[in-house]
């Protein structure tokens, strides 16, 4: 135990666990929500329709202000271009009446028939031009929206070998990125997704951290890789990845999510806690943590859930895991890493971990305004009645409005 625990924990309360320290870390920590997880979403198969569904994007800011509201930890929310195209000056007014702002915008150049072959990559010119072009007005919309960064995620690859020429590929993306970097602004960032495969199976354009580490590297400063969580093959060490990217300086924002198989955008620390325990662990390590260089934002779909239940649940677990992270005896890690003690390291590794830090946050919590229990008190606002039966005819917004 550290010599000054009495000066900087609260002794007799269940916040004793955590120090003050770690509570001023957990004060500033901001987590971007999507608008897309408002809307209704599912599978291939089937996308269930959910009473009280966003119909517009002013819809989906209120939703997703209510998060903020139960938890503090979620002020901006992500755009999704075309889908939430709408009068943006009024739409920044609405979100800061709601008490949140406009964060990134996402752009989308996977859901036009002209893209069937691909979009910066395609091998018309005139194909390529209208992909380029669409960024540069989601570029716009960040001038409006107040927007720092630029989202990009490509749905662009091959299903069978020699479909495709892979190199020329390459090639024309880069020279596609650079037309659309060279219209950020001074303070805009680009920030590039990568994933290992959906919608294509044999080969994917951007698959991998390094692809696009590579890809951003060549455009300059202002370009960043975007890592989702939930864009790897399985059992792949992502918080190696996370530190990688730390270490060149290059990771720009994380999409959070949690997986079983796919790309399952479920719960983020859902599927597999101790992942994203690892993973908070090398952001605090790699100087990531509230670092406004580093974007924490979720990326989910909520197919059966409640929606705004789904996302406060999703930004509960971050910062649950963070505290527990920040609770990691670093010193004593760092002794057991020095003198090979295998076991020593794993233990203090494995004590942060099991930490139950819950009563703690809830706490904590109360103590600034917030409910204990964000989930209970959602429950208790009756805000999910009021939108059903205010939210009744109009379309229901979902992939694609
Ligand atoms: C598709 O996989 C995806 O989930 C990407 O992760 C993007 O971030 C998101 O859609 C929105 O375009
Ligand atoms: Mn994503």
């Amino acid at each position: 135990m550290a010599a000054d625990e009495g000066r900087t924990r609260k002794k007799g309360t269940s916040m004793g666990i955590l120090s003050q320290d770690i509570l001023d870390q957990l004060a500033k920590q901001s987590i971007e929500l999507p608008s897309w997880a408002f809307g209704n979403s599912g599978t291939r198969f089937k996308v269930f329709g959910t009473p009280g569904t966003p119909r517009d994007p002013f819809e989906k800011i209120s939703d997703a202000a209510q998060v903020h509201k139960l938890t503090g930890l979620a002020p901006t929310v992500a755009l999704h271009i075309p889908w939430d195209l709408s009068d943006f000056d009024a739409l920044r007014k609405h979100a800061e009446d709601e008490g949140v702002s406009l964060g990134t915008i996402n752009s989308n150049t996977f859901q036009d028939d002209d893209y069937k072959f691909g979009a910066l990559t395609h091998e018309d010119a005139t194909i390529r031009n209208k992909a380029i072009d669409h960024h540069l007005q989601c570029i716009d919309v960040m001038d409006k929206t107040g927007s720092r960064d630029l989202k990009i995620w490509l749905a662009e690859g091959s299903n069978y070998p020699g479909q495709a020429d892979m190199r020329g590929r390459q090639d024309r993306l880069h020279e596609s990125l650079e037309k659309i970097y060279a219209r950020l602004g001074d303070d805009q960032r680009l920030v590039l997704e990568y994933k290992f495969f959906e919608p294509s199976f044999y080969h994917t354009d951007v698959p991998d951290w390094g692809t696009s580490y590579a890809q951003v590297s060549a455009l300059g400063e202002k370009a960043l890789v975007c890592l989702d969580t939930g864009h790897h093959a399985p059992g792949t060490n992502i918080e190696f990845i996370v530190m990688q990217l730390l270490r060149l300086g290059k990771l720009g924002s994380f999409d959070f999510n949690s997986r079983f198989y796919a790309d399952d955008d479920l719960i983020v620390g859902a599927a597999d806690p101790f992942q994203l325990f690892r993973i908070v662990f090398e952001v605090i390590r790699g100087g990531g943590l509230n670092n406004p260089d580093v974007q924490f934002m979720l990326d989910q779909c909520h197919n059966v859930e409640n929606k705004i239940l789904g996302q406060t649940r999703s930004v509960l677990n971050v910062q649950e895991m963070t505290a527990r992270a920040l609770l990691v005896d670093t010193e004593a890690l760092r002794a057991a890493q020095v003198s090979g003690d295998v076991l020593a390291a794993n233990q203090v590794f494995m004590d942060a971990f099991y930490s139950d830090v819950r009563p703690a946050l809830a706490e904590w919590r109360e103590s600034r305004g917030l409910p204990a229990d964000p989930m209970q008190a959602f429950l208790a606002s009756g805000y999910q009645e009021k939108i059903e039966a205010e939210r009744v005819g109009g379309q229901q917004a979902g992939w694609g409005a």
